[in-house]
């Protein structure tokens, strides 16, 4: 019995001796803020993420995974011949320093496709977002409706 507290100290001490490697100990340079996914469209297994990144020194934005989801992507939205179209943004997104990224309806987004399970209001997502320099950023996003932007036009495009 006397050696449960010295046993418990120990670990204590070599949790706290842990290099940062793991990206536990030092802070993540790039901020992700107001994670948001949209509810999966009935009978659909793919719906659209938005959030902020911020990051002090130049990033890019490489990929992105869920394990509620077989794969997720980086899209931009366009309009073409008055469709919104979007497409993978394979080069990923850059991330300029000191520079609020917003990925937003209408805009750049994230895509979760083959979701596993469908998202309702309320629920929530984990989201890993990988960067050409900075560590992985591990992030949980709510599942509802995104802010409307200026252009009003979120809600008319269910698939953004
Ligand atoms: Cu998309």
């Amino acid at each position: 019995m006397t050696r449960t507290p010295l046993f418990a100290f120990a670990l204590l001490t070599l949790a706290a001796c842990s290099p940062g490697g793991a990206g536990s100990g030092e802070p993540a340079t790039v901020q992700a803020a107001d994670a948001i996914c949209r509810p999966t469209p009935v009978g659909r297994q793919m719906t659209g993420c938005y959030l902020t990144l911020t990051t002090a020194t130049a990033d890019r934005l490489v990929s992105a995974s869920s394990p509620d989801a077989n794969l997720v992507q980086i899209h931009e939205s366009r309009i073409e011949s008055g469709m919104m179209m979007m497409r993978e943004l394979r080069e990923g997104l850059p991330l300029p320093a000191g520079e609020a990224v917003a990925l937003a309806p209408g805009g750049n987004h994230l895509m979760l496709l083959g979701v596993k399970e469908p998202l309702v209001a309320g629920d929530t997502v984990a989201l890993t977002l990988t960067f050409e320099t900075s560590p992985p950023l591990d992030l949980t996003a709510t599942i509802g409706q995104p802010a409307v932007t200026e252009s009003g036009e979120a809600d008319a495009t269910a698939a953004d």
